[in-house]
């Protein structure tokens, strides 16, 4: 389900550190993202799929300052159930229960949505995919949607440019 970055490279974010987390069902793309983008330091890889593991993802948020969820945005029968993930993800986010969390740890983090696959016939465009992930509900945090398609590298950079400016204004 996801996999957990920091130190995304140089050109993007500076010197700066970022520790990133990438989320998405199975198959949404997310290791051909990280390939793409030749992320600098894979920490590690959580094993993905099951409800029954959502909670160890507690263990990898504190200190996180960014989301980036990944939509396969042609696999229309599971798009209910990316939403899903995504909520519940958004919900243990903003939970406090210690000893995971604090209000700090959560303040900055901001949520990017890649609405992958957007070269495969009938996938759902930008507009499409923040309706069926009901990204209108996230309150007080910083979102947005890019449309990418992670095998020919489109639409990634300008995803992280938003989230590096994002991060940098600080205002996540
Ligand atoms: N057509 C197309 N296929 C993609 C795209 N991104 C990933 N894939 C393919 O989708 C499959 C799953 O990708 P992968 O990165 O392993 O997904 P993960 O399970 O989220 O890590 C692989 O066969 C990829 O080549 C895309 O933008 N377009
Ligand atoms: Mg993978």
């Amino acid at each position: 389900m996801g996999i957990l970055f920091t130190r995304m490279f140089s050109s993007v974010f500076g010197n700066k550190e970022a520790r990133i987390l990438v989320l998405g069902l199975d198959n949404a793309g997310k290791t051909t993202i990280l390939y793409r983008l030749q992320m600098g330091e894979v920490v590690s890889t959580i094993p993905s799929g099951q409800t029954s593991i959502r909670p160890y993802w507690r263990c990898y948020f504190p200190n996180t300052q960014a989301v980036i969820y990944v939509v396969d945005s042609s696999d229309t029968d599971r798009i209910r159930v990316a939403k899903e993930e995504f909520h519940a993800i958004l919900e243990v986010y903003c939970s406090r229960i210690p000893p995971f969390y604090s209000e700090e740890e959560l303040k900055g983090a901001v949520v990017l949505i890649f609405a992958n696959k957007q070269d495969l016939p009938g996938a759902l465009d930008d507009a499409a995919v923040t309706e069926a992930l009901e990204l209108h509900k996230i309150k007080s945090r910083q979102w947005a949607i890019f449309k990418t398609c992670a095998v020919k590298g489109e639409g990634l950079f300008e995803g992280l440019d938003w989230l590096s400016n994002t991060l940098k204004s600080g205002s996540g």
